[in-house]
């Protein structure tokens, strides 16, 4: 059964600063992952904080909104086929010392904090993350691409 589903990617400060950008978006498309909207969004310590609610309390907290909000991002919306979670395998692992030689985060993170990209990890956060990045206006309706040719 197909499961067509979208997710939110962030390339981190890190991964923009450091140059990667280029390489992540073109591992994303040549995994056959469609981007449906992307821009690049500098975030306020205001906007991380909101961003990373989930997380308040943690002793990383703090930490995570600084660099965060250090520098621009660039959020996407990947569509496509089990797309969470073939974007959460294509990053790998929170630390990119526990992930595989062949993921995002291994090749482009540094540390735990520093770890070169986001992806949401349920369809629940996905909604609430895609919205609070992208207004309706951003995100092309599946309806209005083009139909697979019929003749
Ligand atoms: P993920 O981004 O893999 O979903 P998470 O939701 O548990 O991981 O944490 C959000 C981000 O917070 C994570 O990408 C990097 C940072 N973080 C998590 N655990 C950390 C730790 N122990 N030390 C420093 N930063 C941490
Ligand atoms: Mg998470």
């Amino acid at each position: 059964m197909s499961n067509i589903e979208k997710t939110l990617a962030i390339i981190k400060p890190d991964a923009v600063a450091g140059g990667f950008a280029g390489k992540i978006i073109s591992t994303i498309e040549e995994h056959g992952v469609r981007i449906a909207a992307m821009k690049m969004v500098q975030l306020s310590t205001d906007d991380a904080r909101r961003f990373y609610a989930v997380h308040v309390g943690k002793s990383f907290y703090e930490g995570l909104i600084d660099f965060m909000a250090g520098g621009p991002c660039i959020v996407l919306v990947l569509e496509g086929e089990n797309v969470l979670e073939r974007w959460r395998t294509l990053m790998g692992p929170t630390d990119p010392q526990n992930a595989p030689a062949e993921s995002i985060r291994h090749r482009f993170g540094t540390d735990v904090r520093h770890n070169a990209t986001h992806g949401s990890d349920s369809s629940e956060a996905a909604l609430l993350e895609i919205a609070f990045f992208f207004s309706g206006l951003e995100l092309p309706l599946p309806s209005i691409h083009p139909k697979e040719s019929s003749h």
